[in-house]
Parts: structure tokens; sequence; C-alpha cells
């Protein structure tokens, strides 16, 4: 930048760049350098941790060449740099697959060994960056790993939250959340670029007056001002070579505005104003979809969309004075609405801050912002209230304002007298309260709008975002979501990722289309039984880390049936429960049943607030209790609640599952990527017509998959037919018998009120359709228990899974993106 200070070395534009040698010598010397010089211990005295932070040192080090060379793309006026706004990145741990993804695993293992460790006992030193909530944060963390893959140039922005999702324990059976101290001993995949810092005003309000020219000028005085600092990340591609960016913003005070009256009286309310800046990047807000009007998170979004949007600015500045042309430099991508007052700030900076006219500011911020919807439940949809958003953000409001009555001009020319589809469409929603609508304000300052799967994107056109598409149809279009194959399988699932590449070689990593091959395999007897094998191993590691966190043994040799996602009513983890509890009643009126032993996992953390999420943590861990103790059930039923999923232990969960439950209601889960994960890992699914799963059906085969329940055609009809959940209950014996059970305080010692709330809910209202789904999944399941006692068989379809599973690579997601949105050329693969 202007500050760079000329020296004899920086003529050369790659910098300093010295061989850091990757093999296992090398690698035990920085290791052994970075303990002393870093970590300050002798070896002697050194914790686990400490070899841990010496380590990761050690391969940040040598993934640097390839970040500075990477950084430098950034000016290259020919790139298009990708900016994907989030206000969430569940990355996971970083250590295990910085290895997988530069090549270094083997190098550091042997390092580490030589020292007298094992790699496995440091990777679990590493407290995961839990910066996100699930799928929405997961997915961003996904699309930036294929980015730098793909060679894409590449920044996301988000937030450095000090505190990232709680923690979750298990107490007495019901959730407790405590703090998730992630930089409580350091981090050694950041680094902090003081130097890269923007103020962002907030509150007050605006002032107009002439200036010189007579010109109409605009001034926002603030009551406060916060400085947002920049922490680096360098995301690894695999094998690429190419290093991309995660940059995320902390707040802090800003010196000149909080001390400027320095003296005795004012040091303590100075200090005080440090406090608040402070707070703004304190903690992830946990609530997982059903929106909360709270002004620290309205003021969270705003902070980092606008320390972004200054960064992108000065990064465009560099390139050309033209702002004109920022669309040239960037392609910017919200996730979700939670970044969507991006509009209105790229607005505002173009106009009031760098003098553009409107028309053009308009131009280019349509044309640079493209918008993503991640679901369908109207609760979840954002809006604030509107005295709120002009408290914190009073120009803003204006230029929404100024925004919505230019669209709405519009809107009333292409459809003459429609007030009502004008009062729909509105930025601004005024029946019972005013409210700004993001989804609307994302989608009139976005040229393209997508969903998250095919069905999803076919029910946005039709509901939620039907006036936007028939107005526009044009901006809409269909990116279904995918995963990384790279922390997916090669870092989770080694033994299956060996059989793989020993089988069809290791083009598949980049190239998933090429699993294909392995469905010769899949007649291939000596083949099928090393698959089993794995998924074995697999099972039996989860057992033993089943048994030592929550004291349960669990038979590897059972059907693992597992539900993993966060914990709410479309998600239907009680439909699950309810299959559990009829099985349990079978054995019971019928000791000698036939059932083929089954293994029931859950996990996922439901929101702090969400009473009726936590009643069912409870009574999953009520069913557990009983069916795990009762000596009629002889073994052949257990019931886990893992506690406190997360990446770090997805990551052991997925590649033991025989069965994977992707229930929701059809229409409701907007895609799904636990289903690609486990399907990935050779598990069969069970699920809906819902979400990502209908295309994981149509790749995998029907034969494959384990189809129920209503579609989301017949869900909508049967709700406009008026739905009584009550006559499903009256109508069906055994699942009369699974909730009177509950009712009865079977589960609760006897306390028949505990579980009232949930069997009321269900009795009484079931929005999410449990009671109508319950017989068709339960005929389901009968087929898989069939299916599962035909091992070889059941292998087969499992191989065929993973082999029909290549379109679920977020590497695909991410070309679709370059082609379809981004308008970024896509890159050959870097020649290995
Ligand atoms: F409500 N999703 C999520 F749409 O994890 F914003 N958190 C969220 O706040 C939202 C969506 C939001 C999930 C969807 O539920 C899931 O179906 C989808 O696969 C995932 O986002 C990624 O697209």
């Amino acid at each position: 930048a202007n500050n760079t200070v000329k020296t004899a070395a920086s003529s050369q534009t790659q910098g300093h760049n010295p061989r850091r040698g990757v093999g296992t010598a090398a690698m035990n010397r920085a290791i052994l350098d970075h303990l002393h010089f870093t970590m300050a211990r002798l070896p002697a005295l050194a914790s686990r941790n400490d070899w841990y932070m010496a380590l990761s040192h050690a391969v940040r080090d040598r993934m640097l060449d390839d970040w500075l060379a990477s950084l430098h793309h950034f000016r290259n006026k020919e790139l298009k740099v990708v900016s994907y706004l989030s206000a969430e990145f569940l990355l996971g741990p970083h250590l295990g697959n910085n290895l997988i993804n530069t090549g270094m695993w083997d190098a550091a293992r042997d390092a580490v060994e030589s020292l007298g460790l094992t790699l496995e006992d440091l990777l679990r030193q590493e407290e995961e960056p839990g910066l996100g909530n699930g799928g929405l944060g997961r997915l961003a963390a996904c699309y930036l790993d294929s980015l730098a893959t793909l060679r894409i140039p590449s920044i996301g922005y988000g937030i450095r939250y000090e505190f990232g999702i709680f923690d979750q324990l298990i107490r007495d059976g019901w959730q407790v959340e405590t703090a998730d101290k992630w930089l409580k001993f350091g981090n050694p995949w950041e680094i902090c670029r003081s130097e890269i810092a923007y103020e962002v005003k907030m509150g007050g309000h605006t002032e107009y007056h002439h200036d010189a020219d007579g010109r109409l000028a605009i001034a926002w005085l603030p009551v406060k001002v916060i400085k947002g600092v920049a922490y680096d990340t360098p995301i690894a591609g695999y094998r690429s070579r190419i290093t991309g960016l995660l940059r995320l913003w902390k707040s802090e005070a800003v010196e000149s505005f909080n001390f400027q009256a320095f003296n005795a009286g004012e040091y303590y309310h100075a200090v005080d104003e440090k406090v608040v800046s402070e707070s703004i990047t304190k903690v992830l807000y946990p609530n997982d979809e059903p929106g909360v009007g709270k002004l620290l998170r309205l003021a969270q979004q705003y902070f980092f969309v606008s320390c972004s949007l200054q960064d992108m600015i000065r990064v465009h500045l560099l390139r050309s004075p033209r702002l004109e042309e920022f669309d040239q430099t960037f392609a910017v991508q919200m996730n979700d609405t939670h970044p969507s007052l991006a509009v209105a700030e790229l607005m505002r900076l173009l106009v009031d801050e760098h003098g553009l006219g409107w028309d053009a500011a308009w131009k280019v911020t349509r044309s640079t912002m493209a918008y993503t919807n991640h679901t369908l439940l109207p609760e979840a949809l954002e809006k604030w209230p509107l005295q709120l958003f002009a408290n914190l953000l009073p120009r803003h409001l204006e230029i929404v304002y100024e925004i919505n009555r230019r669209f709405l001009d519009e809107v009333s020319q292409a459809y003459p007298g429609d007030q009502a589809r004008l009062a729909r469409m509105s930025l601004i929603e005024e029946t019972g309260g005013k409210f700004v609508r993001m989804a609307n304000l994302a989608s009139v300052g976005s040229h393209a709008i997508n969903g998250v799967a095919h069905l999803h994107t076919e029910l946005l056109k039709e509901t939620v975002l039907a006036d936007f598409y028939q107005m526009t149809p044009g901006k809409f279009c269909n990116v279904t979501n995918g995963v990384t194959p790279r922390r997916w399988v090669l870092l989770s699932n080694p033994g299956l990722a060996r059989l793989i590449s020993e089988s069809i070689g290791e083009e598949w990593v980049t190239a998933p289309e090429k699993l294909r091959k392995l469905e010769r395999f899949a007649s291939d007897p000596s083949f099928l039984s090393a698959w089993r094998w794995v998924k074995d191993a697999n099972k039996r590691a989860l057992a033993a880390t089943i048994l030592e966190r929550t004291g349960v043994t669990v038979d590897p040799e059972s059907l693992f049936d597992i539900q993993v996602k966060r914990i709410h009513e479309y998600k239907r983890q009680h439909l699950n429960l309810l299959h559990i509890l009829t099985l349990y009643h079978r054995i019971k009126r019928d000791p000698g049943a036939q059932i083929p032993p089954r293994t029931f996992i859950f996990g996922g953390k439901a929101a702090p607030g969400y009473f009726m999420a936590k009643l069912i943590i409870k009574l999953i861990n009520s069913v557990a209790e009983v069916v795990n103790t009762d000596p009629e059930v002889a073994g052949r039923l257990k019931v886990v609640f893992f506690p406190d999923f997360n990446v770090t232990n997805g990551q052991l969960i997925y590649p033991a599952a025989d069965l994977s439950e992707q229930i929701s209601t059809s229409g409701k889960e907007a895609s799904g990527t636990g289903n690609m994960k486990f399907s990935l890992n050779g598990a069969l699914t069970i699920g809906t017509l819902d979400g990502a799963n209908v295309e994981i059906r149509e790749e995998v085969g029907e034969e494959n998959f384990f189809l129920f329940g209503l579609n989301a055609t017949e869900v909508q009809a049967l709700k406009k037919s008026g739905y009584h959940p009550g006559r499903f209950y009256e109508e069906d014996g055994e699942l009369r018998e699974a909730i009177d059970a509950v009712r009865s305080g079977l589960f609760s010692h006897g306390d028949a009120g505990l579980f009232q709330p949930l069997v009321d809910h269900l009795l009484y209202d079931d929005e999410y359709l449990a009671l109508a789904d319950y017989r068709s999944y339960l005929e389901c399941q009968e087929r898989v228990s069939t299916a599962f006692r035909q091992r070889e068989l059941w292998s087969v379809k499992s191989v065929l899974n993973v082999a029909r599973m290549g379109k679920f690579s977020s590497d695909r997601s991410i070309r679709e993106y370059c082609e379809k949105i981004w308008k970024v050329p896509i890159r050959p693969p870097f020649p290995h």
C-alpha cells in the first residue's frame, strides 16, 4: 500500500522466499524451534498443548509462501475476487485439514513420532473454532475449501467471535450451555493485521447542507464510532498451491474517539466505552433460524459488513480509481440475509463517501451483489423493527427508503393498481408494527438470487419470493449445496479413503465423479468385505467414544441409526423417538420379537431459548435411561445422546453410520448437508422428499434410498384441508401406545406433567406432521431392518451410494456459482 517502505528487498514482488523444508527432518527441527522461540518452553517441560502449538506454527510457516503469492492475486486486474460475506464460518479444527491439503501429513506424523509423541494426540488438542451454528456456517467453510482448491481468488469475510457456539453439557438429561473459550490457549492459525482497520459509525442522526459548490451534502453524525481490526486465517486448497483468505473482524474501541477527554474524571468513562465497543464481537448468537430482534445482533451485522466493504473498496482502489468498475474487482455473495445491510452500506459508501451519483452507485451495487436464501420457514425471515433500525442506522434507513421508493415505482408500473402486491414487495412491512424486511432488501439489491437445492429453489419461487420471481424471473437460479470431500472423507474417514484410492486411484478427491468407477467393485466379494471392515472399524471407534462420554455400552455389530443436526421440531427428532418407542413396546408385548439390534444415536444443540427443542433432548435421554436398562430389551435397542455435536465430533460420527436419518417435514429443510456427509461415507438414507434428499435419491438410485412420508405438495394439501393430528392418534394403536407412554410418566419417574407440553403440541397442533408421517416411517424402518439382515446386499447399496455421490462435492457447487452468478472463469486444475 501507500506506506510500503522501499528497501532493496521490496523490489522483488515475490518477496523473501526461503526454502522451508517439508521433509521429516526439517519438520522436526521446525517444531523444536517453535517450542523454543514461540512457546518459550524446554522440551522436558512442554505440555501437549505446547507441542500442538509448535507443530501448528511449523505448519503455518510452510503455508506462508503460497499464501503470500495468493494475496498477490488481489492486485491483479485480470482476476475477479469472490467475496463471501457470512456471519458464520464453522471451520472445524485446522491442523489435520491443513496437513491433508498441503500434503504434509506424513512428514508431520513422522516428525512428531521422532519426538516421542503421536500426531493423533496433538490433533486432539485443538479447540475447534465454532464460529457458526450449523449447516449455514459449515457450508461457508466447505465453500472456502473449494474456492482455494479451485484456485479462485477469494476472501471470506466474517466476525471473529470471542465466544463461538456454546459447548453443550448434558446434566440429568437436560442441555446445559457453557461458554466456548476457543481462544483460551491462543490461536496459532490467525494473524492479527493491526494496520488493516476501519472505523464503523453507529447511531446518531443525519444532517443536510449545501457544500461550496452548492451541492447537497449529507453528514451522518453518529453517537458512537467503533474500530474493526482484521484477523486473517489462511485456507489451504487441496494440493492447489493456492491459499484462500478468511478475514474476520474484531471490534475495538477507537482510541481518538474514546480517549479524547483523557483526564481523571473521564478515564473510567472511556474504559467503559472500550468495554461496550469490544462487546460487538464478543459472542455468536446461538439461535438457528427463528429470528431475534436484538440490537447487538444488528450491530454485529452492520459492523462486519461495513468493515468488509471498506476493505474491498481499498483493494479496488489499488487496481483502479473508478468505483463504477467495482463489480469487475469483486463478486459479493451474501450468505442469507445476515449480511444484507451490504446493499445499503455499499450505496452509502459509494454515494456519501466517494461521491458517485445514485444511479451509477445503484448499477454497480446490483451487479456486484448476489443473495443466497437458506430457508422457507416464514418465522426465520429476518426483519428488523423499524425504530431499532432507525436508532442504530439512521442514514441507512434513508437509503432503504430511497431504494424502496424507486423500486415501488417500478412495481406499480409493472402491475398498475395492484396495491396488495406493492405492500408485499415493499422493503418496509407496515401491517402490525413497522419492520425492515431484509430478504426484500437483499433481493432488490442483487442481480442473482439462489436457493440451495432444486426443490427449495422451486418452492422459493412459488412462496416466499414469488412476487420477486414473477417480476424478475431471470434473477433466480438454483445452486444445490455440496460438502468438501477433503474434510468429510479424506480427513474424517482415512480407512475408506485408502480403500477407494487403492481401487480407483486418487483423482476422486478433486474429481468426485470418478467415484463412479467404484460401481464395478460392488460385485466383488473381497472388496465388499474390505468395505465392511472399514465401516466396522469406524463403528468400534465411535462405540469406544460413546462409552467414554456417556457411559453407555453399544454393540458395534448392531445397526447404527444416526440423527445428528440441530434440534428443531421441523427436523422431527421426535418422529425418530416415536419409532424407538414403538419398537420398545413390541419387545415388551412379545419379548421374543425378532428385532435386529439397533443403536439409535442422536446429537445436536438446541437454541438456549427454544423450550420445545430442549424438552426433546430431555425426552431422548429419558427414553434412553429406560430402554437401555430394561433387562427384557436384552441389548436389542440402545439409545444414545452424544453430547456437544460439533465439527470435531461429526468427523467421528458420520463415518460410523449405517443409517442416516433425514426425516424433516417435506418442504421445510432447505437443503441439508449432513445428508450428503453420511451418504458420502457409505450410510444409507431414510428420508423424506425434502431439500437435497430429492437429488441424493435421484443420484444413488431409488432402490438404494429408503423413502417415506408425504411430499411437499401433499403436505400443503393436508394443511389446507385441515389437519387433525388427533385422528391419527385415535386410529393407530401403536402410535397411541407410544404417545400414551410419554404422557403416563413412564420416562419421567412418574412425573406425568414433564412432557405434557410436547404431547399436547403433537396432539393438538403438530405443525410438522409427525403423526401424519408416523405409519409410513414405521413401515419404511421395517424395510431398513429387513435390508440390514442381508449384509452383503446392504454393502452393495452402501458402495453404490458412495460411487454416485460425486455431484455433492462443494467443488461442483462452487463451479456453478462461478458460472451462473459470479461470472468468474474456472481455471484449469493445478497440474500435480
Ligand atoms: F435461517 N440454515 C442454517 F436460513 O443452518 F438462515 N441456519 C440458518 O440460520 C438458516 C439456514 C437460515 C441451513 C438450512 O436449514 C439447511 O437446510 C441448509 O442445508 C443450510 O442452511 C445450508 O444451506
